[in-house]
């Protein structure tokens, strides 16, 4: 059950992220999976119809200046129901379904390499370090398809400076949760764990840059990273590592994972770039998902339309050579 597909989402765009991987070895490894995860899955549908929504919870939001205006926000339902979680597997429906398993309380980010003094940052002091902020942003896949998201959070830069990172850090890193218990993809899917992305000490210093604990007023749904992730409205969405366990401040380019996985495919920079195609499809639109069929196909905008905010970062360079 794990490969079939719906019907109405061609394959080419559910497995794009995958396709690189021998793709017997990876569907063999997942449909196994599938059947043993069957039985669970089943229990949980029971025990927790809404998927570790926390429907009961709110966040007190702030409104933002930097909130995108204008926008549509994508429907609550849309926004937890097709994700990308390669740790719960590898479908867009897959970890609605999948992520009860990860256990979020207790939860802490540890805070290493280039510092001034190593750090561990309880969730529920994190959550409160700054008063937290509604940010509508844009969020483009590099898959060709987008939502709107009314996240919750504040800037990256108010924990980086509570992190207190030395002068010689040029690159932070993000790790997120390597748990096979809670999520068993991790053994089946083909990819480098922990999920690892990383940021040019600048880009993550950017006000836009989102340290994210929720959406639509509560905090963040399993599926979209709970309890903490970060989002960053100008890049491709795998920029935005979800569950995140570790912040490590380091001299050189992390390695990030899908990067590694397919090196022409994923860059470490990965802006928004409509001008610079992926090498196995167009980059020029998306599709909305959610939108009415008239409005559903969009031209995609230079840095998602956040150029305005962060194009001076990328001053000089050659974006089609980094990409
Ligand atoms: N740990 C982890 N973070 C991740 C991913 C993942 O597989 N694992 N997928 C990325 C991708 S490809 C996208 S598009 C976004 C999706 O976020 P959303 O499901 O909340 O829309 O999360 C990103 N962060
Ligand atoms: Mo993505």
């Amino acid at each position: 059950m794990l490969i079939r597909k719906p019907s109405d989402i061609p394959s080419s765009e559910i497995t794009a992220q995958a396709d690189y991987m021998d793709r017997r070895k990876f569907m063999a490894g997942a449909a196994a999976l599938g059947a043993a995860a069957l039985g669970a899955e089943r229990l949980s549908n029971i025990a927790s119809p809404q998927q570790a929504v926390q429907a009961d919870t709110k966040l007190t939001t702030i409104p933002s200046k930097y909130s995108t205006t204008g926008v549509t926000p994508t429907s609550f339902q849309d926004i937890t129901t097709y994700n990308n979680f390669y740790e719960f597997g590898t479908e867009k429906s897959d970890p609605a379904r999948n992520a009860w398993r990860l256990q979020t309380s207790p939860w802490s980010i540890k805070v290493d390499g280039l510092v001034k003094q190593k750090k561990t940052f309880d969730i529920d002091a994190l959550m409160k370090l700054r008063p937290m902020e509604e940010r509508v942003y844009r969020h483009r896949c590099v898959e060709a398809w987008s939502m709107v998201i009314p996240w919750a959070g504040y800037s990256l830069s108010e924990f980086i400076k509570a992190c207190e990172p030395l002068s010689n850090a040029r690159y932070v890193q993000f790790l997120s949760l390597d748990n096979p218990k809670e999520e068993p993809w991790i053994k089946s899917v083909d990819l480098h764990w922990p999920y690892s992305e990383g940021l040019r000490m600048d880009e993550a210093m950017n006000p836009l840059t989102l340290l994210t604990f929720g959406l639509y007023g509560q905090p963040l749904p399993k599926q979209d990273g709970a309890p903490v992730r970060v989002v960053l409205p100008w890049k491709y969405g795998f920029k935005s590592a979800k569950s995140i366990v570790e912040v490590r401040f380091v001299k050189d380019q992390p390695r990030t994972t899908w990067n590694e996985s397919a090196p022409n495919e994923y860059g470490f920079y990965s802006n928004v770039n409509p001008n610079v195609d992926h090498p196995r499809w167009s980059q020029k639109y998306e599709r909305v998902i959610g939108a009415p069929f008239w409005k559903a196909r969009q031209p995609t905008l230079m840095f998602n339309g956040y150029g305005d905010q962060v194009a001076s970062l990328y001053q000089g360079m050659d974006l089609r050579k980094n990409f």
